[in-house]
């Protein structure tokens, strides 16, 4: 009736307005999602706006606007509509000729949503397709002030930022843990305009000029006529190139060394690689490169994990960075510098600043601290940020330049270029995650998806019908600065004769790894190698292998049966021990505890290792025989069963108990196990402790497990005690990572 319907309105503006400002709920609260199992069809007073129907944010964590009109976008109400606003009264069904008859052509609603369906993907990018973004706030502490005029450097000067972390060769869709270069990303939304430092974890790069960036990712991406393999350089075309063009050797040990296999994107550290110039408040320039420090040290993980991941978990570093962050374990990095003096050779102890395949060691060079960065804050819609972000190497701030780095200076071309075909159009820099948050003029007009509605009729300059706005900027109104620098020489295609040594420095790195580390860099090579079917390939690699240190090579080659290459003589090189990422202790926060139990263990001891886990900001996950409550009378439950985990997913095990999954037993596992439960632990207990030990983890559990598991007590890794104390030991074996070294059997060279 109308005075029902009356009063329902009244009542929806009621809640409405009693809604207005209040967050909507976050999802897995109260309020979010469904109360019950049926379809909510009773028309009710619209609720606040769920999370996607909000304006999609356009500010940071901190809070700070990025410009864009949030109304503009703002999907409200509750009631479903066009995407002109229209209501509409159902979507599940086509507007047919006859319940049981064809489609009609008229049916608006059906093309709208099916064509913009069609049109959901947009391309991946050509090079670092898979990553994961994040928000936080960099905070400078103002001792680069003096090099540098760029305001974000300055004191406490806080500057939102986003994130984006990569790897570099799979597509889209690809496994987190593959071993590749990452990418390190960040674009600082500072008030001077957007400054963009795209880094990768790895300080070297695969070429020295930007002109041979095509040819090494075509070798490194998959195999042309089969698209495999997928995310990996273990075949023969990548090996092809860069034994080859060896000046890929020095960026291809980096690659085989723990440091292609990141345990986090939290404990990666960034380099800007090329060399950049600051200019500093009274006009004098230095030379620097950039250097991201993670607070929880660099840690990897070891290759049987990484395979293992790829299929256990596949999204292991996205859903890490996500959680870490949700749990308020805040990753955070120190940005350092190494200066150098502007001189015409641009050269520090005799290293040619201007060639990427060269680091300076921080022996020679300390990387001073010069801000802090803190991600604070996971994006909402991943298309809309981690997928739409636009980095540029070219997005500059006054006081930071590029220099004459001829990898830098393709780079500068290619940034802008690539968001042409991978985000339609010239003007991405208006989406909500690229905009800028310092006021704009430009007279950049027009173009696909433009969103702007520019006023004026004068977008050119001079002009005087705008009164000749926009004016240009000079020293006094911060402009931008070209340094001026004296170029001469002749128009040439080629490179300084610094540029030819491929060797020492790849040498250097491998000297100053531990023998453990050594182990890993001897066991990739030869697992990469060993996917190669080409012999010359193999035997060429060999050869390079052979230029950067004897036992390398021969280590390799009596992996691959093959004989060891001729001995050549190698550069007399100082090791720099800071390369080394073993050693140290650090924080363990966001770390993986797994701790298995069953229902004879007391409750009371778990409770009270979780309560010392988590205040110490790990993640323990209980690991039972079935989800749900594991005591019939605690509220504990299980997070994990012996069905949906892995060790590999916990950073370190305790083991207090022995679940038997007796009604779901696998007919499989049993038979292997002659009957996993009357004989014994089941099989996957045993199998977790075992690969557990087997990546050097800590694995801590009482006498009587230990026993029964056969776990020796005085195994590097293993903590007997009792369930009061293993926490406490946990924690303290975390903050070194691993339980180092751990034995790496390397065959015998042939007789
Ligand atoms: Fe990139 N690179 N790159 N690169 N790069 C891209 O830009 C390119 C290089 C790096 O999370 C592309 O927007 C050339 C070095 C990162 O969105 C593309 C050369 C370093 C990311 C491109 C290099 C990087 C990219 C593809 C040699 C470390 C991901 C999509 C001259 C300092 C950014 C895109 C993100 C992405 C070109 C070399 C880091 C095609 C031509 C050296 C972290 O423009």
């Amino acid at each position: 009736t109308t005075t029902a319907k009356k009063a329902a309105s009244k009542a929806v503006k009621k809640v409405a307005k009693a809604a207005k400002g209040q967050p909507s709920p976050a999802p897995g609260a109260p309020g979010h999602g469904a109360a019950s199992l049926e379809e909510p069809t009773e028309p009710r007073p619209p609720l606040p706006p769920k999370p996607d129907q909000q304006a999609p944010r356009t500010g940071t964590p901190t809070g700070a606007a990025t410009g864009a009109p949030a109304e503009a976008f703002a999907q409200q109400g509750a009631w479903l509509t066009t995407s002109t606003g229209t209501r509409l009264r159902d979507t599940d069904h086509s507007l047919k000729a006859g319940e049981r008859g064809p489609s009609l052509l008229q049916d608006h609603h059906l093309r709208e949503k099916i064509t913009h369906f069609d049109h959901e993907r947009i391309p991946e990018r050509v090079v670092h397709a898979r990553g994961a973004g994040a928000h936080g706030l960099f905070v400078g502490y103002g001792n680069a002030s003096k090099l540098s005029t760029a305001a974000f450097l300055g004191k406490d000067v806080e500057t939102p930022v986003f994130v984006r972390f990569s790897t570099v060769i799979g597509s889209r869709g690809s496994m987190d843990t593959a071993r590749d270069t990452r990418g390190f990303a960040t674009k600082f939304y500072t008030s001077e305009g957007v400054f963009d430092l795209v880094a990768n974890n790895m300080p070297v790069f695969f070429v020295q000029d930007g002109m041979k960036f095509p040819d090494v990712v075509h070798a490194a991406k998959w195999h042309p006529d089969r698209e495999i393999p997928q995310a990996q350089t273990a075949h023969d075309t990548f090996w092809d190139f860069v034994s080859l063009h060896t000046e890929a050797q020095h960026h291809t040990i980096w690659a085989m060394s723990d440091r292609g296999v990141p345990r986090s994107y939290r404990m990666m550290e960034g380099f800007g690689v090329h060399t950049f110039r600051l200019s500093g408040p009274d006009g004098a320039t230095s030379l620097v490169k950039f250097h991201w420090k993670p607070r929880l040290g660099v840690h990897s993980l070891t290759w049987e994990e990484c395979q293992l991941l790829g299929g256990v978990d596949p999204d292991f570093h996205r859903r890490d960075l996500y959680d870490a962050i949700e749990a308020g374990a805040f990753p955070q990095w120190e940005l350092g510098v190494q200066v150098f003096e502007d001189t015409p050779e641009q050269t520090f102890a005799g290293i040619d600043l201007l060639d990427a395949t060269k680091i300076v060691p921080e022996e020679l060079a300390p990387v001073q601290p010069i801000g802090l960065l803190t991600l604070g804050g996971n994006p909402t819609n991943f298309f809309a940020e981690s997928e739409q972000v636009a980095y540029h190497v070219g997005n500059l701030v006054p006081g930071i330049d590029v220099t004459d780095d001829p990898l830098l200076q393709a780079r500068l071309f290619s940034y802008i270029d690539t968001q042409l075909s991978r985000l339609g159009g010239p003007n991405y820099n208006q989406l909500p995650i690229n905009r800028t948050h310092a006021p704009v003029n430009d007279m950049l007009r027009d173009g696909m998806h433009q969103t702007a509605v520019h006023g004026g009729v004068a977008p050119y300059h001079p002009n005087s019908l705008d009164g000749g706005c926009p004016f240009m900027a000079g020293d006094s109104e911060n402009a931008f600065l070209d340094v001026p620098t004296p170029v001469a020489g002749d128009k040439v295609r080629a490179a300084p004769a610094s540029f030819d040594d491929h060797f020492s420095q790849t040498r250097l790195f491998w000297l100053s790894m531990t023998p453990v580390e050594q182990d890993h860099i001897v066991q990739a090579y030869t697992f990469e190698l060993g996917k190669c079917f080409d012999e010359t390939i193999r035997q060429r690699q060999l050869q390079c292998l052979g230029r950067i240190d004897e036992r390398l090579a021969a280590d390799v080659a009596a992996g691959l049966g093959m004989p060891a290459p001729e001995a050549f003589e190698l550069a007399d090189v100082t090791p720099s021990p800071a390369l080394s990422q073993v050693g140290g202790q650090w924080p363990v926060d966001g770390r993986m505890v797994g701790i298995v139990v069953d229902p004879q263990v007391a409750a009371a001891d778990v409770t009270a290792i979780l309560e010392v886990l988590q205040e110490a900001h790990t993640t323990p996950l209980l690991v039972a025989a079935h989800g749900g409550p594991i005591w019939p009378d605690e509220t504990l439950m299980a997070h994990r069963t012996l069905l949906t985990t892995r060790s590999v997913e916990f950073d370190a095990l305790i083991v207090l108990g022995l679940p038997i999954d007796a009604a779901a037993v696998n007919p499989n596992l049993d038979a292997k196990a002659g009957s996993a439960v009357s004989a014994g632990p089941d099989p996957r207990v045993v199998l977790m402790v075992d690969e557990a030990m087997r990546h050097s983890k800590t694995v801590a559990l009482t006498s009587e497990l230990a026993d029964v598991l056969g776990v020796d007590p005085q195994a590097p890794g293993v903590v007997v005690g009792d369930p009061s104390s293993l926490a406490a030991s946990v924690l303290e074996a975390l903050t070194r990572h691993r339980a180092w070294p751990m034995p790496v059997p390397v065959p015998a060279p042939p007789a």
